[in-house]
């Protein structure tokens, strides 16, 4: 029986749906996030020093890292399809979209996410307006490049397949699921018609959709 530790509006969701997805028995765990610094509340924190979502427990394991926790699960029920075991080229592909999820693809979203909350906050006036300017600096000089650079990259991929390696979802699916949902939710794919047609895809899969009830079943008793 695995739990998964689930913190609200965070990369744990993705999880609930590799669980969905291997047919895993499981509970769910949901922590809002603390309302006044939105990171995770001290209940989360005291679960691993990292304090960070998703966590998966197993046992006597506290395991963290999503692409840990994808590989642990599959090698725990057995379902090395969803890693293309057997298919080197396609193994090294879903590896690929891991990686690159945590290491390319969210980074410069996160930070761009982040930026933005602080334009919010910045006040008076004249202080928004140079932070603003700020911020702005930052995101043409870097962040934005990077971000427009990822998701042409993305965009042209999913021209050429249904899901991010082959014709059924694997890991490099659940991986980049959140980065992409994030993205439609925030209306942020409207001049991308190939990731907006594969965040639809996601949402007519059976075992997305009863991830997405569980993990809103979990939430409510939060
Ligand atoms: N690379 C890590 C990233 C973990 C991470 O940054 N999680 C975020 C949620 S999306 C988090 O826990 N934020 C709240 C906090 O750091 O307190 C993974 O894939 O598990």
């Amino acid at each position: 029986m695995f739990t998964l530790h689930h913190l609200m509006e965070s990369r744990s969701q993705r999880i609930v749906w590799l669980l969905e997805m291997v047919g895993a028995e499981y509970e769910i765990k949901a922590y809002r996030r603390d309302p006044v610094t939105n990171l995770a509340p001290e209940a989360y924190k005291k679960l691993h020093s990292l304090g960070a979502a998703p966590l998966l427990e197993h046992g006597d394991l506290m395991l963290a890292e999503s692409g840990a926790i994808c590989e642990y699960i599959v090698q725990q029920t057995g379902t090395d399809e969803l890693l293309c075991k057997a298919d080197p080229k396609a193994h090294i592909d879903v590896q690929f979209w891991s990686h690159f999820s945590e290491g390319s693809f969210l980074p410069p979203l996160v930070t761009s996410m982040v930026l933005n909350k602080a334009r919010e906050k910045a006040k008076p006036f004249f202080v928004k307006f140079i932070a603003n300017k700020i911020i702005d600096a930052i995101m043409d000089a870097y962040f934005g490049k990077v971000i427009a650079r990822n998701l042409a990259y993305v965009e042209a991929h999913l021209a050429k397949s249904a899901y991010f390696v082959g014709d059924t979802p694997t890991v490099a699916d659940v991986q980049m699921s959140f980065g992409l949902e994030a993205l439609q939710k925030s209306g942020k794919l409207t001049s991308f018609p190939n990731m907006t047609a594969y965040v639809a895809r996601l949402h007519a899969l059976e075992s997305y959709q009863s991830a997405m009830s569980k993990m809103a079943e979990a939430e409510a008793q939060a």
